[in-house]
């Protein structure tokens, strides 16, 4: 397998030619790894500038997905902890392999949490493309419930595609609709089951563009709803009341060049995310189990490692993935 630069990795993170929330988590842990396995440096100061360089220019490429920063800094630290480059070197790509293999396991895991609260007959309505969102309909369809999935379209990247062909793949009844028939065909939906970019400690979602619209309409509709996500997914600078960015991209996602220039007068805009509220959610099946979004904090300090004394003492206090040191 060609092993991946960080720029290249990064260029196809920006242009969402590697998306999803825990496939670029992944992605950036894989190229740290392959960046620290090819790294030629004199002496441990210039390996750890180096790292850093590499973990900054992956974070900066979509600032949504708390996954991203949250991989990074399970994967860079203890660094400045080891005595030489060799050390730092191993501790580093034992970091990443354990991202990646753990990130793995807990997809696997929320499929089998998530698929539970699925029943034999339902119709489930999902928004976007989420991996695990699709492991909890794909397990449950494996498990032998009958059931049937109403996938949106998802303007402006038509994320909806690669859903439908997944769920087309697995052989489970599929409808294909646009972002805005949601209302029209909530009363023949059972449960929602959408994704997370980040999860706040006060139990909002954020997630794609959309989703807001689609809780409001299963909260108005009495419709269960429920985000499937990693532990990683949930912000721990939230707790100091830090915000999540909301990614804005460019316009021609919208609508190309040529008609704009004809429209002096109207501006694009194009938020890639929006913000669910945790009165909109039923759940949240993580792979530590199934949460009320009440307990987001839970999962921040107990299965993410942080706490908020740690604030207190500086960001970098040495923290681990699932809270190991
Ligand atoms: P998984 C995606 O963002 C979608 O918002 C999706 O719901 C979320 O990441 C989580 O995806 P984008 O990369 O990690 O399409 O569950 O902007 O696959």
């Amino acid at each position: 397998m060609k092993l991946m630069s960080v720029p290249e990795t990064a260029d196809k993170i920006k242009s969402m030619e590697i998306r999803g929330a825990g496939r670029i988590a992944r992605a950036a842990a894989e190229a740290l790894r392959d960046h620290a396995l090819s790294l030629k440096v004199k002496n441990l100061q210039a390996f750890s500038s180096e790292m850093e360089k590499a973990a900054e220019i992956l974070v900066s490429t979509r600032p949504t997905a708390v996954s991203l920063p949250n991989a990074v800094h399970i994967i860079m630290t203890g660094l400045d902890q080891a005595k030489d480059i060799e050390e730092a070197r191993f501790r580093l790509v034992q970091r990443a392999d354990g991202f990646i293999d753990s990130s793995r396991h807990a997809v696997e895991n929320i499929a089998q949490f998530g698929a539970r609260h699925i029943r034999d007959g339902d119709t489930i309505l999902t928004h976007c493309n989420s991996e695990v969102a699709l492991g909890c309909i794909i397990e449950a369809h494996r498990s032998g419930k009958e059931i049937e999935v109403f996938a949106t379209e998802v303007r402006p990247r038509n994320q909806g595609l690669i859903t439908i062909r997944t769920l087309n793949d697995a052989g489970i009844k599929t409808n294909f609709i646009v972002d805005s028939a949601v209302r029209s065909f909530i009363h023949d939906v059972d449960l929602v089951i959408v994704g997370a970019d980040a999860v706040t400690v006060n139990g909002a979602v954020v997630n794609k563009i959309g989703t807001s619209m689609v809780a409001h309409t299963a909260k108005e509709a009495r419709v269960n709803m429920i985000v499937a996500a990693e532990t990683y997914k949930f912000a721990p600078r939230t707790v100091i009341g830090e915000f999540i960015q909301i990614e804005e991209r460019g316009p021609d996602e919208v609508l190309p060049e040529a008609v704009r220039k004809t429209l002096p007068n109207v501006t694009v805009r194009n938020p890639a995310f929006d913000v669910t509220p945790a009165e909109f959610i039923d759940l949240i099946v993580t792979e530590a189990g199934a949460i009320p979004p009440q307990m987001a904090y839970i999962i921040i300090k107990e299965y993410l490692g942080w706490d908020i004394t740690e604030f207190a003492q500086g960001f970098d206090a040495p923290v681990g993935f699932n809270g190991q040191q």
